[in-house]
């Protein structure tokens, strides 16, 4: 039967209200180039006929879309990223034959890629978690990846756990939950099955997993390396990363609330950062350490399960890394950029860490997998900016077009190809010898002193914290016994510590002892852990909440404004209804947000200013109650003008911190922003 019909909704190329055609645009095209005259139907046969499997660029535009995703990262699968460059504070040829370190004249490009670790690609940004930090150099003696987290030690000692930590770590396998978190039962047997792991576990329960931006977190390469010069004489290396604004970290129940206010909060910030031209910075540490200072230390520098304090061996600063462009394209470069810690340069080396050398398979095997083919090297992100030749050839994806009839090595038919080079990577002669067995050295046997270390050496509000985050995974595992072992592995790190987590989980007396393979020993602090109090107090690139009610005075406003940018910072303006608000002269004011959207969580400190009938109106209004409620519970600074009703409803008024604002008092508050937290509302 015939289907066709004129009826009333005929529409020759879709919707008719809106301009398709741009006349001076470029011809869409399908990807064989040729131009399209309808991008709205698909071809069928009469009217309100079936679709023609003849229609090719149909099924090319759905095909394509079908194979969009590609899989993502089995960790670190959630990340953001940005380009940049790299510049050295002066020459390190003395340690080094790295070219990009020894020119301080020379930029080199970088992209730098931050992530969590345990979520998916599609988590929120704000998990109690690690943070990966991973930065591509590309060099002009080829790319350097130095793949870190922002977290000095790593969770296991030997590449064969890995597996048996991510697997323990990620959703569970028969329910599929929990999305990005640790606190559940299978993270949590495993961890308490694993002494090597405290170290580490201690800082994943403290401040350091949340941080306030990825523009505010140290990063750490973990492993160790080996720096060699021009003559070959290697050294240790440990790779450190520090924040030019400082660190700073939220606490857990503004991550929590923050996770749903903005589960973009991180990937949001970095990119409206630099798109600001608040541009973030890092400056590169090196921690060199020499074969003898290495083998005096007291415990094995192989171990990535241990940190050499500062204190020790000092870090020296050698250059500085800038970000200052977003990617054009999230998929082609932050999705597709393929880190791998085996992309080393001339000048660096690996140690024989047994964490590393198993990375040193893993990455280049998950690319594989990840992007498909070999030639995952030659997509633009993976690219080195500098000259590259070989004889490998073909795979799927090949992009390069090879001349010439010579792919070998040695070869007579084509004297200018590719040839071996004095300047060539060359391996640090380090002897080995030994029984070949699977075996973990005696040297990697004290899993406990680093631990109690790192606690002992945090602020008291570190402390405080790690032991709220403590009970509250705790208080997610369902199986007691395994709440029993881990209360037992606390016991050996600070008896303090395990006996304020056993109380606060009603469990006191409850800890099943384990067997310490070494007694753990007492090591001096090392102040340098902490995270707050390390750098000096700043505000930049922070972002202050400045609420308006109706009738707000615009010269304490302005003014408040003019000393927010004066910092470095940004002011953002909230009034209940996106559309503006008027000021106490009836003034039409526009601002940024709409209260609803803006919870004080996003900020770093708040001020509120209204007139009298708006402070009425505020503290009839439960998201501005909730707004400085939860700014007074998250120690920000807060600034109130004409608010006293709102403030008298959300009970901040006594509360320290609090600054009544008038023109000469801006700069007290200011000043008390700088600081971050207030702690001592905390108490
Ligand atoms: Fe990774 N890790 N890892 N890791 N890792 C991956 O590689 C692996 C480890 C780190 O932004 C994977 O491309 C093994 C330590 C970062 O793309 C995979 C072991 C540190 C990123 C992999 C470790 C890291 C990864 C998954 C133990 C800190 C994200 C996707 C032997 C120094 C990089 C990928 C990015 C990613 C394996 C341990 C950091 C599977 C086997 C220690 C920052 O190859």
């Amino acid at each position: 039967m015939p289907v066709s019909k004129k009826t009333k909704t005929d529409r020759p190329s879709g919707g008719e209200t809106h301009q398709r055609a741009a006349p001076d645009g470029v011809p869409l095209t399908t990807n064989q180039a040729v131009p399209l005259a309808d991008n709205q139907n698909s071809l069928k046969a009469g009217e309100r006929g079936p679709s023609l499997l003849e229609d090719f660029i149909l099924r090319e535009k759905i095909t394509h879309f079908d194979h969009e995703r590609i899989p993502e990262r089995i960790v670190h699968a959630r990340g953001s990223a940005a380009h940049g460059y790299f510049e050295p504070y002066r020459s390190m040829k003395h340690v080094t034959s790295a070219a990009f370190l020894a020119d301080p004249s020379v930029r080199t490009p970088v992209f730098a890629r931050f992530s969590t670790v345990a979520g998916g690609a599609g988590s929120v940004d704000l998990p109690r978690d690690v943070r990966g930090f991973a930065v591509k150099f590309y060099t002009q003696q080829g790319n350097f990846d130095l793949v870190g987290n922002n977290i000095p030690v790593f969770f296991i000692q030997d590449a064969m756990k890995f597996p048996d930590l991510v697997h323990a770590v990620k959703m569970e396998a028969d329910r599929g939950y929990p999305q990005a978190g640790s606190a559940h039962d299978t993270f949590w047997d495993f961890i308490s099955l694993m002494p090597e792991s405290f170290h580490m576990i201690m800082w994943a329960m403290s401040d350091r997993a949340l941080p306030r931006s990825l523009r505010m977190m140290e990063g750490f390469g973990v492993n160790t390396f080996r720096l060699v010069n021009a003559a070959g004489v290697s050294n240790f290396v440990k790779f450190h990363w520090r924040p030019v604004l400082g660190t700073a970290a939220v606490l857990w129940d503004e991550a929590v609330k923050i996770c749903g206010a903005d589960p973009d909060f991180h990937r949001r910030d970095l990119f409206e950062a630099i798109e600001s031209g608040s541009l973030p910075e890092y400056e590169l540490g090196l921690q060199i350490v020499d074969p003898e200072t290495a083998a005096s230390l007291p415990f094995d520098i192989l171990d990535a399960t241990k940190l050499i304090p500062e204190e020790v061996v000092p870090v020296e600063m050698v250059g500085k890394m800038v970000l200052d462009r977003n990617p054009d394209n999230f998929f082609a470069e932050t999705e597709q950029v393929a880190f791998c810690p085996s992309h080393i340069v001339p000048g660096i080396d690996f140690s024989e860490d047994p964490l590393l050398q198993g990375r040193l398979f893993s990455y280049q095997d998950t690319q594989l997998s990840r992007l498909g083919s070999p030639n995952f090297h030659q997509l633009p992100i993976n690219r080195p900016k500098c000259p590259f030749a070989n004889f490998q050839r073909d795979g799927q994806m090949q992009m390069g077009v090879p001349k010439g009839r010579a792919n070998y090595e040695p070869n007579t038919l084509d004297p200018a190809g590719p040839r071996e080079s004095r300047q060539g990577l060359k391996p640090v002669p380090v002897s080995v010898e030994g029984t070949k067995a699977r075996i973990r050295p005696a040297s990697f046997r004290d899993h406990y002193s680093q631990a109690r270390l790192f606690y002992r050496s945090v602020t008291p509000q570190e402390q405080k914290h790690m032991a709220e985050a403590l009970t509250f995974e705790l208080s997610k595992v369902a199986i007691a016994e395994i709440r029993k072992r881990v209360l037992g592995h606390l016991e050996v790190i600070d008896r303090g510590l395990a006996e304020t987590v056993a109380s606060e989980l009603g469990m006191a007396g409850e800890a099943i002892h384990p067997t310490p393979a070494a007694p753990p020993v007492d090591l001096p602090p090392s102040p340098a852990l902490r995270l707050y109090g390390k750098y000096p107090p700043n505000l930049k690139g922070r972002k202050i909440g400045v609420l308006l009610g109706p009738g707000f005075d615009p010269a304490i406003q302005a003014k408040l404004a003019a000393a927010i940018r004066k910092e470095g910072a940004a002011a953002a303006l909230i009034a209940v209804r996106v559309g503006g608000v008027e000021d106490a002269a009836g003034k039409a004011h526009p601002v940024h947000m709409a209260l609803q959207t803006a919870p004080s969580v996003l900020f770093d400190a708040v001020a509120v200013l209204a007139g009298p009938a708006g402070d009425a109106l505020l503290a009839k209004n439960a998201d501005a109650v909730a707004f400085l409620m939860d700014a007074c519970r998250h120690l920000k600074a807060i600034a109130l003008h004409g608010a006293s009703s709102l403030a008298e409803k959300s009970r901040v008024r006594a509360e320290a911190g609090v600054v009544a604002l008038n023109a000469s008092t801006v700069p007290e508050f200011i000043a008390l922003a700088r600081q971050g937290k207030v702690w001592e509302r905390e108490n």
